[in-house]
């Protein structure tokens, strides 16, 4: 068995997504941003396009064996940025949330790193490129407040909404990994986490 302990208790549930808030203190969180910034250094954020070429209005690159794609090809993980350059290794003070709130699931093969600045949402979508659908997946939310909307494994069902801020933690265990998810919108500059404002969230997955 991996890890010494178990995870501890989550904050409150919401529609089978375990949230813990303000799991990382300032701290932390400014340890991770330093961090960050080293791998969009190394590996620029892009704008992903979704299948019929639309751009998104969120800012991607990722660190890990894979990253996550998106043009006009489709959704896919590639294992280089697109410049051609490998993708940074995910960083230890990224991996040790993973270790402690995920501490059976396999080691992440791919932290993705989304960058929402002032109006930026993300639609309501599902994530199923992975192959191994019985792994969890960690998010972590750092900067901007954001409006999370969380519904059922079919479009069009019905939805709940929890703010996120700076220094949450979400786990979307094996039976919600299949539900619709995305992000209404963002308080632009509510937090001071980052110089110019917006907002960060890291997954990190199994994709293999
Ligand atoms: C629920 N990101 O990158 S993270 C994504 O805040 C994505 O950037 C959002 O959805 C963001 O695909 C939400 C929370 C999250 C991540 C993965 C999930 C919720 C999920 C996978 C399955 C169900
Ligand atoms: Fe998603």
């Amino acid at each position: 068995m991996k890890g010494n302990s178990n995870a501890p208790t989550p904050d409150l549930m919401v529609g089978g997504v375990a949230v813990w808030k303000g799991w990382l203190d300032k701290e932390r969180q400014e340890a991770i941003v330093s961090d960050l910034r080293a791998i969009v250094a190394a590996a620029p954020l892009y704008v992903p396009t979704t299948r019929g070429g639309r751009p998104m209005s969120v800012r991607m690159t990722s660190a890990g064996d894979f990253g996550w794609y998106s043009d006009s090809k489709g959704y896919r993980y590639i294992d280089r940025h697109p410049s051609g350059a490998p993708w940074p290794a995910i960083p230890d003070s990224v991996l040790a949330v993973w270790g402690r709130l995920v501490p059976q699931a396999r080691k992440p093969e791919s932290c993705l790193i989304n960058f929402y600045g002032e109006g930026t949402r993300m639609g309501l979508h599902q994530d199923n490129d992975e192959t191994d659908l019985t792994q969890p997946v960690l998010s972590i939310s750092l900067g901007d407040d954001a409006l999370f909307r969380i519904g059922s494994t079919q479009r069009g069902g019905p939805t709940r909404s929890v703010w996120l801020s700076s220094g949450d933690a979400l786990v979307l265990g094996s039976d919600a990994r299949l539900v619709y998810h995305g992000i209404d919108r963002t308080r632009f500059r509510s937090s001071g986490l980052l110089r110019d404002g917006g907002r960060i969230n890291l997954t990190l997955r199994v994709v293999t």
